[in-house]
């Protein structure tokens, strides 16, 4: 069924962004998940941010591992390159992809099982690697695809559908992504699209590792009382620290903010994150006092969403590792065989 591909026409009025592409561009597949789970959402948002900041669809590389959040590459921007690997593995290929060609964009796309559980080494290291990626995760907190058993980041004491309660303490990827070093740290809710696509926009104009977990209800396994990952539980608890606009160097606009409540950060390529301060207290740059708000707020019971740490001169694996900025596989023999004299000099430095 995920090969069910749309009808191509389209009305000839839709809008379309500076490369003359529509929405309809950057759609996949029809989707055959559930009707109303939160994955659908955030396929949505990701082809809104494509959208408005005119990505070539043939420079994206979309990877994922294995669930129905995995899937959802099938349902937005077909016209990119995909590759849907192994469950927890994504973030390995990912990094390897990243390392033949960096001119592409990848946008890692996993659920909480696939990250947080069998997947959890493989998030931790590519975040800790610092690779420039955009790393969604569909957090539901069960893995939906085999039908709801509890994932490491279901919080203790929620309850399964079938009235189960979690006795395991939860991992807060967020936490993890900020411990371990991530540039651009944010949480979402797939139900917030006014949060969610400038968050998708700032993070694909980031230099570095960009992570978003999103919070993203399944409405067939974990959308009812005693869940604390379902649509009424979010929308209760939602503690915002900012709403924020993103302004991209390619498409300058003329912005007029309120003065005193907004802060403006410029990220490395002249992008700006406009952030509208709902907590006073919040500041996006440092990352010790971000991770305390976090806790003190999951002891509330509060699940702390927007931008939540942000590094805007990030260092990026490439830089670390001095590797050749063109492809790989643009390489030519001479650049890959110097010759034999300086295979000489490179022998003669080892004795
Ligand atoms: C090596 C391996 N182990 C287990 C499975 C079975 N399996 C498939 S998807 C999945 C969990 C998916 O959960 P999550 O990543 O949270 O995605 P969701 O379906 O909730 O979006 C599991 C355990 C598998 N496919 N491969
Ligand atoms: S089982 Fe849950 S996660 Fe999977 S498609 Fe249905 S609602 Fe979405
Ligand atoms: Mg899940």
């Amino acid at each position: 069924m995920t090969y069910l591909a749309k009808p191509k026409f389209h009305h000839p009025a839709l809008p379309k962004n500076a490369l003359g592409y529509t929405r309809r561009d950057y759609e996949g597949s029809v989707s055959t998940l559930c009707a109303g789970c939160g994955h659908d959402s955030i396929s949505a948002a990701i082809i809104e941010a494509c959208f408005e900041l005119a990505i070539e669809p043939h420079r994206v590389a979309k990877l994922s591992g294995i669930g129905c959040s995995s899937k959802t590459p099938t349902y937005f921007l077909g016209n990119s390159h995909g590759f849907n690997s192994v469950h927890g593995r994504m973030p390995s290929v990912l990094t390897g992809a990243n390392l033949a060609n960096r001119e592409l964009l990848y946008l890692g796309v996993s659920g909480d099982g696939d990250s947080a559980s069998i997947g959890f080494g493989q998030f931790a290291h590519a975040i800790r690697r610092a690779v420039r990626m955009v790393y969604i995760v569909e957090n539901n907190g069960v893995y939906g695809l085999t039908k709801g058993q509890f994932s490491a980041t279901a919080d203790r004491g929620s309850k399964s559908k079938r009235g189960n309660v979690n006795a395991d303490s939860p991992i807060d990827l967020v936490q993890v992504a900020l411990h371990l070093g991530a540039t651009f740290v944010a949480r979402s809710f797939s139900g917030d699209k006014e949060q969610l696509v400038p968050l998708v926009k700032a993070a694909i104009e980031h230099e570095g590792s960009a992570f978003i977990d999103v919070v993203s209800p399944c409405v067939a396994f974990n959308n009812h009382p005693g869940s604390t990952k379902s649509y009424d539980y979010v929308r209760a608890h939602n503690e915002a620290v900012n709403r924020l606009d993103f302004v991209s160097p390619r498409s300058p606009i003329a912005v007029n903010y309120a003065p005193g409540s907004v802060e403006l950060v410029e990220q490395h390529d002249g992008s700006v994150i406009a952030l509208r301060k709902l907590d006073n207290e919040y500041d996006v740059n440092d990352r010790l006092a971000a991770m305390n708000f976090l806790e003190v707020h999951a002891d509330k019971g509060e699940i702390v969403t927007g931008l939540l740490y942000l590094n805007p001169a990030p260092e990026d694996l490439h830089d670390h590792a001095h590797t050749v900025a063109a492809p790989l596989n643009s390489l030519t023999e001479q650049d890959l065989c110097p010759g034999s004299d300086a295979l000489a000099k490179v022998n003669a430095s080892l004795r």
